[in-house]
């Protein structure tokens, strides 16, 4: 009994002394930490930034450049959302960044249309909003201050362009050219102009059949699927364009499955887009035939107009990244082992 109380005593004892620690230092830890954490964000430029997903090398590659741009070190606070392909995801990013009074919202929208509302209150807040990557499609370009991305018209006459001269060297300027198209996410900047570029070239040669383009969602998972039935569909495919390599991976799975070879001795030519170090791998070892650089390394590019922004500088509507298109010709072993993505 008496050992029991003794216990029971100590037992309240230190209760007691651990209550009166909390009372004393618990407060000053969690006011230390928002303290901090005020501070940090009021000593520093806070940027919202709404990515639309993570779908593919080239994404991870856009995140990697993003979050290497806007580090404490260069006087950034981070705010970073993933929006997993879903455009009501960044309505909702976008909505809180707002909400959270941030100094620039940048944000790569999944697709085009059905942004105007949320950016005409991001105005209304004095939240400037730059697009990275992709574009939107709005009446009222006040909307946003600037777009840093691609030019993907131009990458998709690039791959006709390409298409032109290989055949040329081949001799099939007249006999039919069979095409298929594996398109990215439908209604994408990315997708739509790469699709209009390509057009643009294939529209000037009657011997072009495209026999059918469809969305593969730049996934390589659906570029297999789709591959399949467009193998099963038509058995004499000459060239497969895909709008990105994670897409063709999946293609080139399903075309070696049904029999075929693909690239350059291949029975079925390949292009694609993107550029990625894997895929140009491919391109080196003559499986891929062309592929169209798309550059995700954008956060140098952003912080440079935030910037001009801060010192009160006038800046462009658009900027392009640079980009390349890389054959076996011009992909050296130096290229593949300095690629960061
Ligand atoms: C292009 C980008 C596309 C890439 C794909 O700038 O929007 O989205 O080509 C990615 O890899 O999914």
């Amino acid at each position: 009994m008496f050992r029991k109380k003794s216990y029971g005593i100590a037992v309240i004892g230190i209760l007691l002394v651990l209550v009166l620690m909390l009372m004393m230092f618990g407060s000053r830890l969690f006011t230390d930490i928002d303290e901090t954490t005020q501070v940090e964000k009021e000593n520093q430029i806070v940027v919202g930034v709404s990515q639309l997903g993570s779908e593919s090398g080239f994404r991870t590659a856009n995140t990697e450049s993003v979050q290497n741009a806007f580090t404490q070190e260069n006087g950034y606070f981070l705010i970073y959302n993933n929006a997993r392909q879903r455009q009501e995801n960044q309505l909702k990013a976008i909505r809180s960044f707002i909400s959270q009074r941030v100094d620039y919202i940048i944000f790569s929208p999944v697709v085009e249309t059905g942004w105007e509302t949320v950016l005409q209150e991001a105005k209304e807040a004095g939240i400037p909003v730059i697009l990275m990557d992709r574009s939107v499609d709005v009446e009222d370009e006040s909307l946003y201050v600037t777009c840093v991305g691609s030019d993907f018209v131009e990458e998709g006459e690039k791959a006709g362009h390409w298409l032109e001269q290989e055949l040329r060297k081949r001799g099939r300027t007249q006999e039919p050219v069979n095409i298929v198209v594996l398109t990215g996410t439908e209604g994408s900047s990315s997708q739509l102009g790469r699709t209009v570029g390509f057009d643009l070239v294939a529209n000037k040669h009657e011997n072009w059949n495209i026999l059918e383009q469809k969305c593969a969602e730049f996934t390589s998972t659906r570029g297999k699927e789709v591959m399949r039935g467009f193998l099963s569909r038509y058995p004499d495919i000459d060239v497969v364009v895909s709008q990105n390599d994670d897409m063709t991976f999946g293609a080139i799975e399903a075309i070696k499955e049904s029999g075929q070879t693909v690239g350059v001795n291949g029975d079925i030519m390949i292009i694609s887009f993107d550029a990625v170090a894997g895929a140009l791998e491919m391109v080196a070892d003559g499986t891929i035939n062309v592929d169209i650089e798309c550059n995700p390394n954008q956060g140098e590019y952003l912080l440079q107009v935030i910037d001009m922004l801060e010192a009160g500088e006038p800046v462009e509507k658009q900027y392009y990244v640079k980009e390349d298109v890389f054959t076996m010709e011009n992909v050296t072993r130096e290229i593949l082992e300095e690629r960061s993505y």
